[in-house]
């Protein structure tokens, strides 16, 4: 692999560190938060190293060590996803695929008038080094709207309330940069690499 002048000296630096993902929102996310812990990090396409499972961790884990038996170089795979209760945790893995098809009209179609709308968000990180995978965790529950709310965000933000709120993650975008799945996991994680 060759690369850049500019990305080559960064990641000589030990706290500049991959993120593989071909999502830029997520991206964006985690590198404001990762920012606070003065760690860089580098998006790289996330092609050909996604498996399917039902367990976040899972994927999080194989992929990382895919990706770090290819490139040798600390990493970071995330995997996400939003686990609707009464739909028995649905979305869930497949969280991606199911907002590329039917979008979050399809999970308001598919709760109707259901009362119970209880949900969460998980995102699970991965960091890969030398020798060692580490998985951090982060959850915020909440429930699902009744409406699509416009606003900032992607995904699943416009119909994801969070607990103690009245509005979704789409509206309330600076307090998701505090309290979102990603913000707890990133968080783990940088508290983790300043104290490596
Ligand atoms: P990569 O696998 O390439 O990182 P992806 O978008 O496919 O990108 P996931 O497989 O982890 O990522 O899928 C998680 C999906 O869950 C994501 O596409 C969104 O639809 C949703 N999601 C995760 N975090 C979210 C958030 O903070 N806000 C809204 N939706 C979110």
């Amino acid at each position: 692999m060759k690369l850049k002048k500019t990305n080559a000296k960064r990641i000589q630096n030990p706290k500049t560190i991959f993120f593989l993902t071909s999502n830029k929102s997520k991206f964006k996310e985690a590198e404001k938060i990762l920012n606070k812990f003065g760690i860089k990090i580098i998006s790289k396409n996330s092609k050909g190293i996604e498996i399917q499972s039902n367990s976040l961790e899972e994927i999080a884990r194989v992929c990382a060590k895919k990706a770090y038996e290819s490139l040798k170089r600390p990493l970071i795979v995330e995997d996400s996803g939003l686990f609707i209760d009464s739909l028995k945790g649905f979305p869930g893995p497949y969280s991606s695929y199911v907002l590329k098809t039917v979008g979050c009209k399809g999970i308001l179609d598919l709760l109707g008038q259901k009362r119970r709308r209880s949900a969460k968000f998980i995102a699970v990180v991965a960091y890969a080094s030398k020798n060692k995978i580490k998985i951090f965790k982060g959850v915020v529950n909440g429930k699902i709207s009744k409406k699509i709310f416009k606003g900032k965000g992607f995904g699943y933000d416009p119909i994801f309330i969070p607990n103690g709120y009245s509005k979704p993650f789409s509206i309330l975008y600076s307090i998701k940069e505090k309290i979102s799945h990603r913000a707890l996991a990133f968080e783990k994680l940088g508290k983790y690499l300043k104290g490596e």
